[in-house]
């Protein structure tokens, strides 16, 4: 089978091209190199060395005999995204490339509207190449758990049956997401939910929680094929950013009281999920949602939790509750439904000592390149333009 990945130069997407390469489908990685170049302009860097891409990609082949094909260019940039998809023929088409940061998309007006300009429209023009020329291939979309928001009832998988007035109907569940980002997640599950049914279109969208963790068995192979690690204030996440804090003796950040609960899952699991969705393809005209997530925890004990794994090793880790700089809830109600892929057979990794400590002893392997001045949040969504704006 063969799966394009876009996006494939990004966290998950590295992870996930060479786990399906290692498992015998024929792989092709679209990417713009976006990423790299939003960081070189916000003067924020991963905390490990990533090699070029087309490094990465030469040692992967070296190592392991099997090739990537790589499509360097920009999902908006139509001719060359049709041309990339008639040189590569699809049958899956695995959807990792937006930009997917909350607070980047919170920096101002401009960082708002290149998030939704480029996710909203990049995803358009992959229905539209579906629609044109290849019908039949599968789009596995990268969604998010935040599109739902916090609502205080259970979070169903994508749809939900109400009864109103005597009359019932299934319907998509409500969406109340926090963030512009977030936002522009919503807009592309309605354009696909929309495509799909005027158009006969089959695609699953992968409401994908905050990943954590860092190593997968074909990024662990080599230091040339290591993955990105975010730490920063804009592209870092919980987990990942408290590991990286914890490593370099800095407070652990807890946004507000920490009440926020959030669903995660383990970069591992992450690779398998997009596996099992490409193996088990949504029929024609379905626009299929699963939840992506294997556990549910409040930021504020995911903080306790690095904080005993750090003291396990020696660290000296404080927590800090600092002023939130997002607007949400601090105390709230969360749970959600994540059946559809254990249904399939996902073996979650849940998180556990071992994952905290080879996580903690990762952060610290690489400590000499954290920059301390980026740790900080520096985006209100309270007060859009902040320093990074004038950047
Ligand atoms: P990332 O920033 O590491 O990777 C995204 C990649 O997409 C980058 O390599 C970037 O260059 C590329 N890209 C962006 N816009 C592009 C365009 N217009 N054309 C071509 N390439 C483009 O992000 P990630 O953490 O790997 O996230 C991947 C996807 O998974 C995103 O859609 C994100 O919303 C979703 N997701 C991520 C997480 C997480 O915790 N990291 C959680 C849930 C969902
Ligand atoms: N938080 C802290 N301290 C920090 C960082 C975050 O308390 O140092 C809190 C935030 O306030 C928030 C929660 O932790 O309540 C999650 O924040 P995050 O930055 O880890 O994750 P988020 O902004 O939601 O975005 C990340 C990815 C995004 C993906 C999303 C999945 O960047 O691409 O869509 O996780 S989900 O959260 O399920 O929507």
């Amino acid at each position: 089978m063969r799966v394009l990945v876009t996006g494939g130069d990004g966290y998950c997407g590295w992870a996930t091209a060479l786990y399906l390469s290692n498992r015998g489908y024929e792989v092709g990685i679209l990417d713009n190199l976006v990423r790299r170049h939003w960081d070189q302009q916000l003067g924020i860097e991963t905390l490990t060395p990533i090699a070029p891409i087309q490094q990465r990609i030469q040692r992967w082949r070296d190592l392991t005999g099997k090739s990537i094909d790589l499509f360097m260019g920009d999902i908006n940039n139509y001719s060359f995204l049709i041309n990339s998809l008639r040189e590569f023929q699809p049958d899956s088409i695995v959807h990792f490339g937006e930009q997917r940061s909350a607070p980047f998309s919170m920096i101002d007006r401009e960082h708002a509207v290149l998030t939704q300009s480029n996710n909203v429209m990049g995803n358009l023009n992959i229905l539209y190449a579906m629609r044109e020329e290849f019908p039949d291939a599968h789009l596995v979309k990268l969604g998010t758990m935040g599109e739902y928001g916090t609502p205080n009832i259970d979070i169903e998988e994508g749809y939900i049956t109400i009864e109103h007035n005597g009359r019932k109907d299934t319907v998509p569940y409500p969406k109340q997401p926090g963030s512009f980002y977030h936002l522009s997640k919503v807009h592309d599950s309605h354009n696909i939910h929309f495509a799909c049914k005027i158009w006969g279109l089959r695609a699953t969208d992968l409401n994908q929680g905050v990943v954590y963790g860092v190593l997968t068995e074909e990024t662990g192979m080599d230091e040339l094929l290591i993955n990105r690690l975010d730490y920063d204030g804009i592209f870092g996440t919980a987990l990942n950013r408290f590991c990286i804090q914890a490593a370099i003796n800095h407070p652990l950040t807890v946004y507000g009281k920490g009440g926020q609960t959030r669903a995660f899952l383990d970069i591992r699991d992450t690779v398998r999920c997009v596996e099992l969705a490409i193996a088990n393809p949504a029929e024609p005209g379905h626009f299929r949602v699963f939840n992506q997530f294997t556990e549910m925890f409040s930021v504020g004990d995911l903080a306790m939790m690095v904080k005993k794994a750090g003291v396990t090793l020696g660290l000296d880790v404080e927590i800090q509750n600092i002023e939130n700089p997002r607007v949400e809830l601090e105390d709230h109600y969360f749970n959600a439904k994540n059946t559809n892929l254990l249904d399939l057979g996902l073996q979650p990794h849940y998180l556990s000592d071992s994952l905290l400590d080879s996580l903690l002893n990762f952060a610290i392997k690489y400590k000499h390149r954290v920059d301390k001045n980026e740790i900080l949040p520096k985006v209100s969504w309270r007060n859009p333009g902040s320093v990074y704006a004038k950047s």
